[in-house]
């Protein structure tokens, strides 16, 4: 009865459970770094909250192609070592240049440019080293692969390379295909290495890979829409960063170009599809179809 199944899986305490293990990861992720004011803007960023999305999909990807999800432990750390480096990059004067973080000022109002942007630095190489390092009982031909995955994902196939198109972007007209160009690197990249880097540690075939690409398409844009849609309905408060940015920095949103209700529709079939592309895994896959419903619905 794979339906009764579902129903009786319990997102609230599935996240809830993910969220304590991944924390207790993070602190233990890490040591004793000197000097003492690089390690403290390294924690101040990476202990700071956040809704851990990113180290969450890793290992619901990890269980789903069967694998055992303490092995893809120090990865998912690794990817919210790297998001949460371009969050303090992206956060600097000549980015996005933003105040509030995760409801507190931000890594370079606390610690300064130079030393925001090394405690940046030093959290991207960390992950590298959680992964090629830190990782135990994993066949080295597969964490050679997810290295790969984490270059193209942080690098200029990726993060680097969308962020550079936004900026350039930044007060001109930019058309649909531009935009979703920008959110898929910019969003998408790491969100679909989350995915690809769990199931290729938990062993998985190229057809749950291919199945993970799609899904990872899907709600990579569809959370990028979420979030342009939450700037301008959502409170500085409630977001824990500031709101209203894109307006103010003149920026192209869905919401400016296909407006409000039509972004939602367009959020809401995106997650579909992703949820689509994992009905041969049936109930197997309850944790990512409700990860998926949860970026749609999400209010932060
Ligand atoms: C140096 C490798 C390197 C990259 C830097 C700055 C930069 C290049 C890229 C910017 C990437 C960026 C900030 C994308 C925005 C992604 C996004 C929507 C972040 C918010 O994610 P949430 O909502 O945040 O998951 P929490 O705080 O919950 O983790």
């Amino acid at each position: 009865m794979p339906k009764a199944v579902i129903s009786s899986f319990d997102f609230a305490d599935y996240l809830a459970n993910s969220k304590n293990l991944i924390e207790a990861a993070l602190d233990d992720s890490l040591g004793p770094e000197n000097p003492e004011l690089l390690r403290d803007a390294m924690r101040y960023s990476l202990l700071a909250g956040g809704k851990r999305l990113r180290p969450i999909l890793c290992l619901a990807a990890c269980e789903l192609a069967c694998g055992d999800s303490e092995k893809a432990m120090p990865t998912a750390v690794a990817l919210e070592m790297i998001h949460t480096m371009s969050l303090i990059h992206d956060d600097l004067p000549s980015m996005d240049n933003d105040d509030l973080r995760r409801g507190r000022p931000t890594n370079h109002k606390v610690y300064g440019d130079a030393i925001a942007i090394l405690a940046g630095d030093a959290l991207l190489t960390r992950a590298f080293e959680m992964v090629a390092i830190r990782t135990s009982d994993v066949p080295a031909d597969r964490l050679l692969m997810v290295v790969g995955e984490l270059s193209l994902a942080a690098g200029a196939p990726g993060l680097v390379g969308g962020q550079v198109v936004d900026l350039e972007s930044e007060g001109k007209e930019v058309d649909l295909d531009t935009l979703e160009y920008i959110h898929l690197h910019k969003t998408g990249a790491l969100l679909r290495a989350c995915l690809i880097c769990g199931a290729l540690i938990g062993g998985a075939k190229q057809d749950l890979l291919d199945a993970l690409d799609v899904y990872a398409k899907g709600i990579g844009l569809a959370f990028q829409i979420i979030d342009d849609i939450l700037d301008v309905t959502a409170s500085s408060e409630v977001l824990g960063k500031t709101a209203g940015k894109d307006l103010i920095a003149d920026k192209t949103t869905y919401p400016k170009l296909i407006g409000l209700e039509k972004s939602k529709e367009r959020a809401n079939e995106l997650v579909q599809a992703a949820k689509d592309a994992l009905n041969p895994w049936k109930e197997k896959s309850a944790p990512l179809l409700a990860l998926a419903d949860y970026i749609t619905n999400r209010d932060r």
